[in-house]
């Protein structure tokens, strides 16, 4: 895999990581900039005004989505580089960041090295990718890739209240650039993560070749029972909203064991009302994130889950409404790309990993579309998600310059 042996500036990736940190950074450390928010605007802003340095063209779409363009020698599709700014409240710096500022990266060294590949390169932030603020998940990469509707996404109304087309006019970022007709317009779709899991760093390997990303079904279950009072109800006369969900909770955790290693279900949002010691509930609100690589073990936990909460209702005598949040089947990587992630890392010396990714990623809304691949780097403890996520500027550089070097393999292909 002879090429030029370009590397890119760990110092500069390093500082602008540091300083997009700074953007929404908490009080006791980590950073909070969910999407659409003012942090996440000022995120955008920072950014932006790197790309803008570059001299790259600049494209913002009807959801807020930015793409960032050094232009071919030759009018061809463009290779493509990209991930996230926005981040879940308790975030480090480098979920999603990592992917977008690697990005900037390699073509900010390839401008400084004369380099005009023949396809444009390109980096891209989306909108939206974490889902935490607005479901689901991967919204604006989805919306690119045409894979999720415009009109329904900009109409989704947040956990706050508000709806994606009031927040990203109040942001600034309601653009117009044309949408993208990814099959032909994208060559590949490169995106470089961290692994939020622990097995690079458990196995002390340097870099993750990902060969697709799971399945993820996200619901939002809502329990309607009886308040009643805590002291003189008997047991057997109670409608317990707050129960039910206990024994989803329960209930979805056992399936996973029972379906393990493969299989994940979280209850990461739960609510319950009036919310009072001595009060039983009459309403409780919660979420399942059930996660796996094959589709068909997917369905047969969804189909667990619905058999088991229509026996719940019946036997507790509540209601219990279900509203879908996020459902993406699981994606296989082109193997092509992959053999050259693996070929490049062991090129630069560095050790490798075949593996599936547990988190979603805007790649798996580009792998039905165009070659597409992920490189991960180790999270330290496998942490992520979390104020304390950390991945050191050493296994950040050999990301990038893995990255580096599969982009212009394709770009002067
Ligand atoms: O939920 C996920 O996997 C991603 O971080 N949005
Ligand atoms: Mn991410
Ligand atoms: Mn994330
Ligand atoms: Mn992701």
């Amino acid at each position: 895999m002879e090429q030029v042996k370009l590397t890119i500036d760990a110092e500069r990736l390093q500082a602008r990581l540091l300083a997009l940190g700074e953007v929404g950074a908490l009080a006791g450390g980590g950073v909070s900039r969910l999407a659409l928010t003012e942090a996440d605007k000022q995120g955008r802003d920072l950014v932006l005004s790197w790309m803008q340095q570059l001299g790259l063209t600049i494209s913002i779409d009807a959801i807020g989505n930015v793409v960032a363009t050094l232009a071919g020698r030759e009018d061809l599709p463009t290779v493509m580089m990209g991930s996230h700014i926005d981040t879940v409240s308790t975030a480090g710096l480098y979920d999603g960041n990592l992917g977008v500022l690697a990005g900037l990266e390699v073509i900010e060294t390839l401008i400084e090295s004369g380099i005009q590949p023949r396809h444009p390169v390109a980096v891209a932030f989306f909108t939206n990718e974490e889902g935490s603020r607005f479901a689901p998940d991967m919204m604006g990469s989805g919306v690119y890739t045409q894979a999720l509707d415009l009109a329904t996404s900009l109409a989704t109304i947040g956990i706050d209240g508000k709806s994606v087309e009031q927040e990203l006019n109040a942001i600034g970022y309601k653009g117009d650039a044309p949408v993208c007709d990814v099959a032909k317009q994208v060559a590949a779709y490169f995106e470089l993560h961290v692994e939020q899991g622990p097995v690079l760093d458990e196995e002390n390997i340097d870099i993750g070749v990902v060969e697709g990303v799971q399945g993820i079904s996200w619901s939002e279950y809502t329990v309607h029972g009886t308040s009643n009072h805590a002291g003189t109800t008997p047991m057997n006369y109670r409608q317990d909203a707050g129960l039910v969900a206990a024994k989803v909770m329960t209930f979805v955790n056992q399936l996973a064991l029972s379906m393990a290693p493969q299989q994940h279900a979280t209850v990461g949002a739960l609510e319950l009302q009036p919310n009072l010691v001595n009060v039983i509930p009459n309403f409780a609100r919660f979420t399942v994130d059930l996660r796996n690589c094959s589709e068909q073990k997917l369905l047969e936990a969804e189909a667990e889950l619905a058999a088991y909460l229509e026996q719940l209702a019946e036997q507790h005598g509540v209601s219990i409404e279900k509203r879908v949040l996020a459902r993406f089947q699981p994606v296989d990587f082109n193997p092509r790309l992959i053999d050259s992630i693996e070929n490049f890392a062991k090129d630069s010396g560095l050790s490798s990993k075949r593996m599936f990714s547990g988190a979603g990623h805007d790649a798996q809304m580009f792998a039905p579309l165009c070659p597409t691949t992920m490189i991960f780097v180790p999270s330290k403890d496998g942490i992520s998600h979390n104020i304390n996520e950390y991945t050191s500027p050493e296994q950040v550089a050999n990301g990038a310059n893995v990255l580096l070097q599969a982009v212009l393999n394709i770009a002067e292909y």
